[in-house]
């Protein structure tokens, strides 16, 4: 029985959607996929990631050989940074997935992509949640600021600024770039996670590469089904973290008043550019068109 079977994905999950990650029942196949994914993003990332990045890997092991087992990562983890990796079955809802990471738990779902799935899918996958968004959670203050997030989540939901906040979330933990001495780098897990945006997202001169400001941020656009138009950049995490530590009660209040988006492509005066992307990607018809 594979883990992503129907019968162990109808397993019900408790109220806060926990389920079992059940290690013991993934197939030498799904291993292998796992040892597959892994190598190749190695060998395409090289040192694309931040140094926290490959620092995460390392302490937590997670090249063992296969899919990794939450019980060996959580032991480390707790040392490290009081996070816990739990499993979820799927897309969980947004108050509930806010209550975890304010409570320093991470959500991930345990099935794995298949063969055809290798480059894309939507759902995010062991690989895209444990490979992308764990090794960070090894680093103090990027541990502090997913906490910091997800009680500013459920703050968000009370002012109606859910929206607001998923694109703090979506530039940031999921796609977002540091400049680092040795130039802008991947911290995104969404990239990270990625054979092709890991290239596109540094060395494509589609995107345009803004300098990170939260309320701009809050108030961008973002796609899902596609490589961005837009990556914003932080100088550090110190800098990300030190940005939610203020009261988001009065620019929640302003932006719900507003109710301002800028688009894709917008550039503004206020906007510290590293670089005006030639858009050609996105107005060539995107979706990977030209990029494997
Ligand atoms: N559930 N399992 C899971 N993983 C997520 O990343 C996730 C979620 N539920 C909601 C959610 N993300 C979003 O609300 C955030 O990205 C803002
Ligand atoms: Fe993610």
């Amino acid at each position: 029985m594979a883990i992503n079977d129907p019968v162990i994905a109808a397993q019900t999950p408790t109220a806060d959607f926990q389920i079992e990650q059940r290690w013991r029942l993934y197939k030498d196949e799904e291993h292998a996929i796992w040892r597959d994914l892994y190598s190749q993003q190695i060998s395409i990332l090289k040192n694309r990631a931040v140094p926290e990045f490959y620092e995460g890997l390392t302490a937590l092991n997670l090249n063992e050989g296969g899919i990794p087992n939450f019980a060996h990562i959580n032991e480390k983890l707790m040392d490290l940074t009081g996070w816990q990796v739990i499993t979820v079955p799927h897309l969980i809802p947004d108050d509930i997935f806010f209550e975890h990471l304010a409570n320093r738990r991470f959500p991930a779902g345990r099935f794995i992509r298949s063969r055809e799935q290798m480059d894309y899918l939507q759902e995010p996958d062991i690989f895209h949640d444990v490979f992308g968004h764990v090794p960070l959670l090894t680093q103090p203050i990027f541990a502090n600021y997913m906490e910091a997030y997800g009680k500013g989540g459920l703050r968000a939901l009370k002012y109606d600024c859910l929206k607001n906040l998923a694109r703090l979330y979506w530039y940031t933990v999921e796609f977002g770039l540091m400049n680092t001495d040795e130039g802008l780098k991947i911290y995104g897990a969404g990239i990270v996670s990625s054979r092709t945006e890991s290239i596109f997202s540094l060395d494509d001169p589609s995107p345009n590469r803004l300098h990170f400001d939260l309320t701009r941020v809050m108030e961008t656009d973002y796609r899902i089904d596609d490589f961005q138009q837009i990556y914003f950049v932080n100088n550090s995490f110190e800098e990300l973290f030190e940005a939610t530590q203020q009261d988001f009660g009065p620019i929640y209040e302003k932006m719900s008043a507003s109710d301002n988006v800028f688009g894709l492509t917008d550039i503004l005066d206020s906007d510290k550019v590293y670089t005006k992307g030639t858009q050609a990607y996105a107005q060539s018809g995107g979706r990977f068109a030209k990029a494997s």
